[in-house]
């Protein structure tokens, strides 16, 4: 008998928290084939990650569940159409990250408008000593911000930026009720930007909505950060827009191939890399972990999910 199933990695943090309220099991723990043909249709709940979601293959092995808690906000590798189908609500953990994720934004945005990685490179090399200081970079003060994706997470990138005395404007779906100047067209933001902040989710509906004329549009001294998703960028058209000097650097936390980053984009200079570290920090992975396990908790007990996703509402 196991009625939790957990097929993302989790912190010990969570391992005790899930202990002491479900009888458990983590699939990479077991011969995956064997368990769930012996135990799947005991299973009711099902942990996961917001890239994995809960495989096709699997799922259909999981005849009783009732509920996936992912965890993470972004839950593009979810399947709310197959979950929908079979009446089992998708929870997610928003908020909780919004301010480790909008600083995560700042670091890149900072990164690349000062150089940083270059410049801390200049030193612990020797360099400075023998060839002297790099040319001077861009400030990041006053500058035009435009953010892709002002929801939770764009608003608090931009209170965050506030200090830097930005102009910032966003585009989106929609104009929302906020004192940033709506762009209805991402080229033409783009345009008027010194840099472009992705925030946005993963999914059909921004697949490669940063592509080759938003590149151009940015311009040789444009900087794009992205911290959404790599689904967003098309990524063959950012290596060429860098090599050839079209866009002027881009700081890159989220890839198209997770954890693959193409080496063409490994071997530009004027990128900034970090391998997804959106929300990594000790405290924030632990709100998110209790987050995705209280939504459990409450499914569990009757009482309603703390976070569904909106594709669930007609099932709750
Ligand atoms: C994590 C994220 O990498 O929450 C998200 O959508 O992208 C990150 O916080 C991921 O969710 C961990 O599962």
């Amino acid at each position: 008998m196991s009625e939790l199933l957990i097929l993302s990695a989790i912190t010990d943090h969570m391992r005790s928290r899930i202990e002491a309220a479900f009888d458990a099991t983590v699939l990479a723990d077991v011969d995956q084939d064997a368990w769930l043909a012996q135990h799947g249709a005991d299973v009711r709940f099902i942990l996961t990650g917001g890239h994995l979601g809960v495989p096709a293959d699997i799922f259909a092995r999981l005849p009783n569940a009732e509920i996936i808690s992912s965890n993470g906000v972004g839950y593009d590798g979810v399947d709310t159409d197959a979950a929908n189908a079979r009446g089992v609500p998708v929870c997610h953990t928003p908020n909780v990250l919004n301010q480790e994720v909008a600083t995560t934004a700042l670091m890149l945005y900072i990164a690349a408008q000062r150089n940083f990685e270059a410049e801390m490179a200049n030193a612990r090399s020797g360099n400075w000593e023998k060839s002297g200081n790099l040319p001077l970079a861009r400030s990041a003060d006053q500058r035009k911000i435009g953010i892709l994706g002002l929801g939770r997470i764009g608003k608090a990138i931009a209170a965050k930026l506030a200090p830097f005395d930005p102009t910032i404007v966003y585009y989106g779906r929609s104009r929302q009720d906020v004192p940033f100047p709506y762009y209805d067209d991402l080229v033409a933001m783009a345009r008027d930007c010194d840099a472009l902040i992705c925030v946005a989710p993963g999914g059909a509906a921004t697949h490669h909505l940063i592509d080759r004329a938003v590149m151009d549009a940015l311009g040789p001294e444009g900087v794009l950060v992205n911290v959404g998703r790599g689904s967003v960028v098309d990524e063959v058209a950012l290596i060429s827009a860098l090599q050839e000097g079209r866009l002027g650097s881009a700081a890159l936390d989220v890839f198209a191939a997770e954890p693959h980053i193409p080496e063409a984009l490994r071997a530009l200079p004027n990128v900034i890399l970090t391998p997804h570290i959106g929300s990594a920090t000790v405290e924030t992975r632990h709100a998110m972990g209790d987050l995705a396990i209280d939504n459990l908790i409450a499914w569990k007990n009757g009482q309603p999910l703390i976070s569904p996703v909106p594709e669930s509402a007609g099932l709750l």
